[in-house]
């Protein structure tokens, strides 16, 4: 009744933006992410019999009341499908920098699920794994496979048919993600609740999903020619068209800080150099950089130099989940 499952974080190329149900986490659009090799979470998930109440532990201490009643409420879905009443002990060792900007709930809610489900006995194949963590966390419906992965999704209200699918191997295409981490000071509005003041109030949101349909034809076709500038072009233009609608939120709200729009101006100067490189931008102030493996040198460099940079992690296309022997 123990299981181990390590899974990777993922950074969206084209932006899950919006959701269509909130209790079952359906978005309103497709979205593409790659899964990145350096940051993970490690999670064990044990049913006891001998338990009165499900108890979290993060990176060694117990968690925060409100990050235990998330997983309360994801263990809830999975004791239903299992026909379970047995509570669980979790343990979970994030390896993801928050202050960096990744969504350490990627990567989280995608070894919750593996580990929870085959811990309770559910022998869930991969889609269904992805379904299941989806309900935990958007994006963690992404970081159950490796490589460069869309999220379906789908039509049905009950989420039948909205999964993630592997669209490339990591193998296919060396590409390089560098996490620019710059320094912060503002409170930031929460994703979950900025995409949800977008859909229900911002004007720009129809245009939003109208532009993004045409983004997901374009970088399908880029990941299968590999062609990186035709990518690096989608990438950076569906990061701006998510941000843009913030703006038009009301009250409206923005994510950028000064640093940021210093780096995507550095990004942009680069490329004026004859330097590829592209950035996107999550619901944070720091900024991914997307390039080929002979630039990655040249764009730490440059970036590392400005003032307002603290520290560049570099990422490689990274695995699916593994499981990982007691
Ligand atoms: C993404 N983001 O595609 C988008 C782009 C942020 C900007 O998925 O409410 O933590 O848990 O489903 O997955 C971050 O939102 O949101 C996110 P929930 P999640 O990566």
């Amino acid at each position: 009744m123990k299981a181990t499952v390590k899974a990777h974080t993922n950074i969206a190329l084209i932006k899950y933006w919006g959701k269509r149900d909130e209790r079952l986490f359906l978005p309103t659009n497709n979205s593409l992410s790659v899964t990145l090799d350096k940051f993970y979470t490690i999670t064990t998930v044990e049913f006891d019999e001998q338990l009165t109440s499900d108890q979290f532990y993060l990176n060694g201490n117990e968690a925060e009341a409100k990050e235990t009643k998330k997983v309360v409420t994801f263990l809830n879905r999975v004791r239903e499908k299992a026909n379970s009443t047995l509570f669980a002990k979790v343990t979970s060792e994030n390896h993801v920098p928050t202050a960096a900007g990744f969504a350490s709930s990627a990567s989280g809610y995608a070894a919750l699920a593996a580990a929870a489900a085959k811990a309770i006995g559910l022998n869930l194949n991969e889609r269904e794994l992805s379904q299941l963590a989806r309900q935990g966390s958007g994006s963690a419906s992404r970081s159950i496979f490796g490589g460069y992965v869309e999220w379906e999704k789908g039509m049905e209200s009950d989420g039948s048919d909205c999964y993630a699918t592997p669209i490339l191997d990591r193998d296919a295409w060396d590409l390089r993600v560098l996490s620019v981490e710059v320094t912060t000071k503002a409170k930031k509005v929460l994703s979950r609740e900025g995409m949800k003041r977008t859909v229900e109030t911002s004007p720009f949101f129809a245009g939003w999903l109208e532009a993004v349909d045409k983004d997901l034809i374009t970088i399908k076709e880029a990941l299968q020619e590999k062609d990186f500038t035709k990518l690096g072009q989608v990438v950076e233009a569906n990061a701006l068209k998510m941000h843009a609608t913030t703006l038009g939120a009301n009250p409206p709200f923005m994510y950028w800080q000064s640093a940021t729009v210093e780096v995507m101006q550095e990004v942009q100067a680069l490329r004026e150099k004859g330097i590829e490189a592209y950035f996107t931008i999550d619901a944070g102030p720091n900024v991914k950089v997307v390039c080929q493996p002979d630039d990655e040198q040249k764009i730490h460099e440059a970036l590392n130099a400005l003032p307002v940079v603290n520290e560049i992690h570099h990422c490689r296309v990274g695995p699916g989940i593994t499981y990982i022997a007691d």
